[in-house]
């Protein structure tokens, strides 16, 4: 499952600012947060699942193109608004391309790192939500 999220901005005269806050605008609590920034020309991302993992990410700054598959069903979204974060849920497999230069992702994990969650093998994905 994955939905967007809509977060309130509030702004002033001086600009925009949304804050985010675990059990409330942000459906989990939040243990991790990294950004993907610097992505070259031309370069793909992702090309995984995760098997527990609950994740938002936030365009903060530029565009991409994302690439989700339930293993049923596939959809492109543009990630270029950074009102709007794209929850992902587990067990969703995504891959990433098309960054503008100044794409910078901001990413909020329910999880601290663990390579073992990742399922990189997009069969042994598959497989995986199958026996789901
Ligand atoms: C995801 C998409 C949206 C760490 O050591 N700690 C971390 O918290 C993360 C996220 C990564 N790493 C290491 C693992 C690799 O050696 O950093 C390197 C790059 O990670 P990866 O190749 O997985 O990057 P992406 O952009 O393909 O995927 C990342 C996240 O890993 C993934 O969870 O959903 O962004």
């Amino acid at each position: 499952m994955y939905k967007i999220i809509e977060f309130k901005t509030m702004g002033d005269c001086r600009g925009s600012l949304i804050a985010l806050e675990d059990n409330s605008n942000v459906p989990f609590k939040i243990k991790r947060v990294y950004y993907i920034f610097n992505t070259k020309e031309g370069v793909k991302r992702g090309f995984h699942a995760h098997r527990d993992l609950k994740q938002i990410i936030i365009p903060v700054s530029g565009s991409c193109k994302i690439l989700l598959d339930s293993g049923d069903s596939k959809e492109e979204l543009i990630l270029d608004n950074p009102t709007k974060g794209l929850f992902l849920d587990s067990l969703i497999w995504r891959e990433m391309y098309e960054f503008s230069k100044d794409c910078v992702l901001v990413v909020l994990a329910s999880e601290y790192y663990n390579e073992s969650d990742y399922i990189r093998d997009y069969s042994r994905f598959l497989k995986e939500i199958d026996n789901g």
